[in-house]
């Protein structure tokens, strides 16, 4: 086959393209761009290296197309995505295997599926430039990462992944198992006046494991097309089942304790639950807020960003709470904006910024006034509420100087969030490594939001807030996450967080910026700096120390009333929550590990037992 795709690619390529290819000496590329040049029967194709000028004729290409167009805002530009094409689409992403992996997994048939999507690509870019290009998952020369190759029409998604990842065509020359990188074939498919992908009906990303390659078709929004984002974490969430490390829907940042002390954590929090504005959070350090891997080396849990930079929901975004991204998202930097809305002095607004919007522009919906409908009668917001901002992650100020380090860093902690209006208090430590993974990772249950497509406001399980990314059986996972601490000496501490918890009266119970005590009171705990309360779930803070700690990170005062309301135990409530999760995977996960049942159960005597004693809510004073 080889020598027969070096002689196509030669027919194909211009001279400097085939040059590019040819140096790259790896016979698996050369076999895989052979077979989607002949599929996909580009106009044009376009090869590029990590030099800047083939990084400046993407961001040319984007707004010669108008996929992208310039804002009022020196260096940025905007993108829309369709009406419907404005979040992840799990109803048309599939696994490709020949049998299911787990009853909450979507697959399909490998070889009606391969037929299919090979069909829906045939000629599909006939009129535009393949785009090919290369990517480091992680930091350059690191044991953890892994190289890709992204195919796309798309110059919108290539400027996006040049903004979100690194650069890795020389890397790709050092890939020592030639066979082991991740391949991603991206097109918008065929596009309408207003340049969005206009055959919906045949959107599809198919997952194929086999081949660890991914196909996408017929989509814009970046959730679906970006080949390194979501699509590759499922591809490595295979990998690492197999290679024994963690690939995690995790944010990465260094929490700044006493006497210049840093401790790492991971955290992972479903979509749109806080993530981002934890690990951005003022006086911390940022490494990444989406995607970890994470890989025992001399018996500790190192850990690096897979990413370089963010694509992070706007909606909400303002002066006083985010003001690192407020700062960059005002400044003459290289940003796109996507599905926000484009005012009439050509400036981004979306909503809840603390900025007025003019009542008309453009937006997602095209030409846009305030009060006008959607389809089914239902108003149209000015900005999406899955609106997004793209940009790299050196432009903060808070960046984390170990970003590129090829060590990765050390992870402290890890911590699991979820949207919780009336069970699990604001923070809470593990009582060890497999207690946190099983009932704080696993036992994540958020209210769902519009990052995907469906439904809002309904409680859904979510483990690991990485349900939607699982390429093998939950309960393998699960087990594999149980596992990993087995090669550790040095095991991080668990956590969990809700930031979303309410009064009787429907009021958020802690205020937007609190996450920063609950941070530092994470980062002594796991310097074993101070004590704390023993629950039957956990332990938690005491008051005293909180008290400190708000004085000091925030200067506020904190009361004990509002301790005791937010830290009280709900035994019915947990009962309740332990209920619903053991249903749960009793009845849809068959592979449970044991370990899961048995700490649930453990953790149900010990609430039966306080309820007994104590009443059904309990004072942290009273514990
Ligand atoms: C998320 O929704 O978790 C994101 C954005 O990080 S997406 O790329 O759509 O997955
Ligand atoms: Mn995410």
């Amino acid at each position: 086959m080889s020598s027969k795709s070096v002689e196509f690619l030669k027919q194909k390529l211009t001279v400097k393209n085939f040059d590019k290819i040819i140096s790259l000496d790896n016979e698996k590329l050369n076999d895989f761009l052979a077979e989607y040049i002949e599929i996909l029967n580009p106009k044009n194709i376009f090869v590029c290296d990590d030099s800047k000028e083939d990084a400046d004729l993407i961001k040319k290409m984007a707004l010669e197309t108008g996929e992208e167009k310039i804002l009022a805002l020196k260096n940025a530009t905007y993108h829309f995505d369709g009406i419907n094409d404005q979040a992840r689409d799990p109803e048309h992403t599939f696994f490709l295997t020949d049998s299911p992996i787990d009853p909450n997994i979507a697959t399909t048939d490998r070889t009606a599926g391969l037929k299919e999507i090979r069909e829906i690509m045939k000629n599909i870019m006939k009129n535009s430039t393949m785009i090919i290009r290369f990517f480091s998952l992680g930091p350059l020369n690191c044991d953890l990462s892994m190289q890709a190759v992204q195919i796309t029409d798309s110059p919108y998604v290539s400027h996006s992944e040049d903004l979100l990842y690194r650069s890795g065509y020389e890397q790709f020359k050092k890939i020592k198992n030639k066979s082991r990188f991740f391949r991603f074939v991206h097109s918008e498919g065929e596009l309408t006046e207003s340049l969005v992908s206009k055959n919906l009906d045949k959107r599809r990303i198919y997952i194929d494991l086999k081949e660890l390659m991914v196909y996408s078709a017929n989509t814009q929004y970046g959730g679906n097309t970006l080949g390194l984002k979501k699509l590759a974490m499922r591809l490595a969430i295979k990998l690492a089942s197999e290679e024994g490390w963690l690939c995690e829907h995790m944010f990465l940042m260094g929490v700044n304790g006493p006497n210049a002390r840093k401790t790492y954590f991971t955290g992972a929090f479903p979509s749109a639950c806080g993530k981002t504005s934890t690990s951005m959070v003022t006086g911390e350090n940022i490494v990444g807020d989406d995607i970890v891997y994470i890989k025992e080396r001399n018996g500790k849990a190192y850990s690096v960003n897979v990413e370089r930079g963010m694509f992070g929901i706007i909606d909400g975004v303002n002066q006083k709470d985010d003001p690192v991204i407020w700062d960059v998202l005002h400044s003459p930097k290289e940003i796109i904006f996507s599905n926000i809305l484009v005012g009439p002095d050509n400036m981004p607004y979306w909503t809840d910024s603390g900025v007025s919007i003019p009542d008309s522009g453009k937006n997602f919906s095209g030409e846009w006034k305030k009060g006008k409908l959607d389809s089914k009668g239902k108003p149209i917001p000015a900005s999406h509420k899955n609106a997004r901002f793209t940009l790299r992650l050196d432009y903060l100020k808070n960046l984390d100087n170990n970003l590129d380090n090829p060590e990765g860093v050390e992870v402290g902690g890890m911590i699991y969030g979820g949207r919780d209006a009336d069970t699990t208090v604001p923070v809470e430590e593990a009582f060890d490594w497999t207690h946190g993974i099983v009932t704080k990772g696993a036992g994540i249950e958020s209210e769902t939001t519009a990052a995907a497509l469906g439904k809002q406001g309904v409680r859904k399980f979510n483990p690991m807030s990485n349900i939607e990314f699982l390429s093998v059986s939950i309960g393998k996972y699960i087990k594999m996450n149980i596992d990993f601490a087995k090669k550790l000496v040095k095991v991080p501490k668990i956590y969990s967080v809700n930031y979303f918890m309410k009064d009787d009266a429907g009021q958020f119970m802690s205020d937007k910026v609190d996450k920063s005590v609950w941070l530092k009171w994470m980062e002594l705990r796991v310097n074993n700096e101070i004590e704390a309360i023993k629950t039957p779930t956990g332990f938690i803070p005491k008051y005293d120390d909180l008290r400190k700690l708000f004085k000091q990170v925030l200067g506020k005062e904190y009361s004990k009333e509002l301790y005791e309301k937010q830290f009280s135990f709900r035994c019915t409530k947990w009962i309740e929550k332990l209920d619903r999760l053991e249903k749960q995977y009793k009845e849809t996960i068959p592979d449970t590990p044991k370990e899961l049942y048995d700490e649930y159960e453990k953790q149900r005597k010990r609430i039966v037992e306080l309820q007994s004693k104590k009443g059904d809510i309990i004072s942290p004073f009273e514990l």
